[in-house]
């Protein structure tokens, strides 16, 4: 007749599941989680920089560019690019055993900045990334930070190839940054770099929020 109900009493407990790489799922050690903010200006590597710190699959809104974009957006320097942002990029990293990021990376088009107080709603840190190439392009998503995101943010400089890197102390002066506002130089291709911005803007958010006694 029929086989033994699969709950019977006598089937034997599930095997624990094996350790491994971080997985889609939060790891149990994890006790806090912190919402980032991801920014800049048109193609400044905002998707790549989570493309290559998210532990999931990022979560991506490409489309392709059209001719809307002439004349409005600058491709002079990107030359391969043929898709932009046009809601949102989110990923997630497990910065330390306890503690996890969620990243919400921006549309860098102008004409959908005004999604980015909507997107910034609960972030704890913004991290504002620059294109080594085009400094000027930050300045106008500093004041767009400054007046519409009440988080503490931290720059990070995206190296591309042909460019000299840039005096740290000169930069402030050209971005018109306050003396504890975070600079840091990386890579938006490369993980660990990506990841030292991360952690920088993470250990200068805490510290605005649990000024030392
Ligand atoms: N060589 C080099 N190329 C980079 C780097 N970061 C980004 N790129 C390239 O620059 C282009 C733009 O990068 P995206 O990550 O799409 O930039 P984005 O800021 O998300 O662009 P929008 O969403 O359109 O504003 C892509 O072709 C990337 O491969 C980098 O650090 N080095
Ligand atoms: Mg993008």
């Amino acid at each position: 007749m029929g086989s033994a109900p699969s709950d019977a009493p006598s089937d034997p407990p599930a095997p624990p599941a094996a350790p491994g790489p971080p997985g889609p799922y939060v790891a149990d050690t994890v006790a806090r989680t912190a919402k980032i903010l991801v920014v800049g200006d048109f193609g400044v590597g905002k998707t790549s920089f989570i493309g290559s710190v998210s532990e999931i699959r990022p979560l991506r809104t490409e489309e392709p560019i059209t001719e809307a974009s002439t004349g409005v957006d600058d491709l002079a320097r990107l030359p391969g690019k043929t898709s932009t942002t046009v809601a949102m990029d989110f990923g997630r990293i497990t910065l330390n055993p306890s503690l996890a990021l969620y990243l919400f990376g921006t549309p860098g088009q102008r004409r959908f900045w005004d999604m980015w107080a909507g997107l910034a709603e609960g972030a704890v840190g913004v991290l504002v990334i620059v294109d080594s190439r085009r400094l000027a392009g930050g300045f106008d998503v500093l004041d767009q930070v400054e007046t519409h995101v009440a988080a503490p943010f931290a720059v990070a400089v995206n190296h591309f190839p042909d460019t000299p890197p840039h005096p740290h102390d000169r930069l402030r002066g050209a971005l018109d940054l306050l003396p504890h506002t975070p600079i840091v130089d990386c890579n938006a291709l490369d993980r660990d770099s990506s990841v030292a911005a991360l952690v920088a803007l993470a250990e200068h958010a805490l510290t605005v929020r649990e000024p030392a006694p």
